[in-house]
């Protein structure tokens, strides 16, 4: 029996040793090749896979939000399916968002998803790393990672032509667009990885694809692959929106905690408004949360007041600064209310404009401090403004802004009635239509 013991680590865990990471994971290329059982014997010799994803460089922070909830349930439905190997999800580092322009912070990229978000919550729903500890773990020693393969997702054009959609997860050639931000060396493949120049991989393939995250599960080939990744990960539609299971991911999605302490601090200054007054006081747990309908909101109206691009490209239902801070005023009269919170990422100018319309109420928005602006840049100080407006006794957001669609989460987490939520700014003074109503399932 021994003799058999040694042999067996002579012949399939030796190898795997003295070529250090490579062979850790086996060379098969068949899932049912005749020697896969042995591969897989030696795949075991370490259990973890990595998925690694990134996202079509254009899509703005809170799109990206929404993408992590379609990962995080796809990978907690993979865990319960597939015990044999440790699955993580690489938390893609944010960087480089077209949004993202603040004067003062010229360097706004590498940034760990720990500058926004709690860490500890998002592991409480499934396994999570940031960039740099997979690095750690997965260089062990070397300066380069190679990626084991990389799946660049695209749109399968014939469906948005003829309208008929139907699931597909095809391997195709890659069209220019996909492969455009990528150098090619000898078959390796270089940036963008988030800018790493150290990532690399030997083995794109482009996939047609069309349908839900977890139709990906074909491709992840764990006896083969150690480490995957996909990009234009956007493409790939939620197993389970608007699920219990949806908003269990969404519920670990909470913030960093000195964020939630600055919105805290800006509302009792400013906003006359505390957790405890406010009935908004919420475990520390997000798992011990429950299912209510009883939040009071601090005694202010809160308005995201999407500008920018947003004016020319939903021309449709953008607002006047006149025609909102009419509107804006009808409601803060209705509701008793003399104290408004403007989120914006409108001018200086366009903010003291709609002020100027409504001499009577208190407008207040957030200006953040040099310490909070350099430390979390402009993703920290939009989530700060996400939150007071979280918080408010009545929200009116933006129409079809994945911003405010943020904030109406956040909200139905809190335990909001819905209809102090789901308002939008209307185009002009008469009354239009709001989208969906997303309501919280416990
Ligand atoms: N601080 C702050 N930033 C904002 C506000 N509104 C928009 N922004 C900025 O603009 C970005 C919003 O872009 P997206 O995340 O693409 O959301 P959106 O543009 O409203 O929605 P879609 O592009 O339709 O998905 C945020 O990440 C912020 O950087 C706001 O009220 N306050
Ligand atoms: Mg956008």
């Amino acid at each position: 029996m021994l003799i058999f013991k040694v042999l067996y680590i002579i012949i399939f865990i030796f190898p795997c040793i003295v070529n250090g990471n490579e062979l850790e994971f086996c060379e098969v290329f068949d899932k049912y090749a005749e020697n896969s059982k042995k591969c897989s014997v030696r795949s075991n010799f370490t259990q973890k896979r990595y998925i690694l994803y990134d996202i079509n460089p254009p899509e703005g922070f809170n799109l990206r939000r929404d993408v992590y909830v379609r990962l995080a349930v796809f990978l907690k439905r993979l865990i319960e399916r597939d015990k044999e190997y440790q699955w993580q999800l690489v938390l893609p580092p944010w960087g480089n968002l077209y949004h993202w322009r603040h004067q003062n912070t010229e360097f706004q990229e590498y940034l760990f998803w720990g500058n926004f978000f709690d860490i500890t919550s998002l592991q409480k729903y499934i396994p999570v790393i940031e960039m740099y500890k997979f690095m750690e773990e997965y260089l062990s020693g070397s300066k380069e990672i190679q990626l084991d393969c990389m799946y660049i997702l695209q749109n399968d054009e014939e469906m948005f032509k003829t309208g008929k959609f139907e699931d597909k997860n095809e391997v195709t050639d890659c069209i220019l667009d996909s492969l455009q931000f990528y150098k090619s060396k000898q078959h390796v493949y270089t940036s963008p990885f988030w800018g790493y120049r150290n990532i690399t991989t030997q083995n794109i393939k482009c996939l047609k694809f069309h349908g839900t995250a977890s139709y990906l599960y074909q491709n992840l080939k764990p006896i083969q692959y150690k480490s995957i990744m996909f990009d234009h990960m956007e493409i790939a539609l939620h197993d389970e929106y608007g699920s219990k299971e949806y908003w269990k991911a969404r519920r670990s999605m909470r913030y960093n905690s000195e964020l939630y302490n600055i919105a805290k601090n800006y509302r009792k200054t400013f906003l006359n408004s505390t957790d405890e007054n406010d009935n908004i006081d919420r475990p520390t747990d997000w798992t011990k949360e429950e299912n209510r309908r009883n939040a009071r909101g601090g005694p202010y109206l809160a308005v995201h007041f999407r500008r920018r691009d947003f004016i020319i490209g939903h021309k449709e239902s953008i607002p006047t600064i006149n025609s909102a801070a009419s509107q804006l005023q009808e409601k803060m009269d209705e509701l008793g209310l003399t104290v408004l919170f403007v989120a914006t990422d409108g001018e200086q100018h366009e903010f003291e404009e709609l002020k100027s319309y409504l001499p009577q109420y208190k407008v207040f928005k957030f200006v953040p401090s040099n310490y909070a602006i350099n430390k979390f840049k402009d993703g920290g100080v939009a989530i700060i403004d996400q939150i007071i407006c979280s918080c408010a006794r009545y929200f009116i957001g933006t129409h079809e802004s994945t911003f405010t669609y943020r904030i109406q989460e956040d909200r139905e987490i809190i335990g909001f009635l819905p209809e102090t939520t789901f308002n939008n700014l209307c185009k002009t003074n008469k009354k239009c239509s709001t989208t969906g109503h997303w309501q919280i399932v416990w």
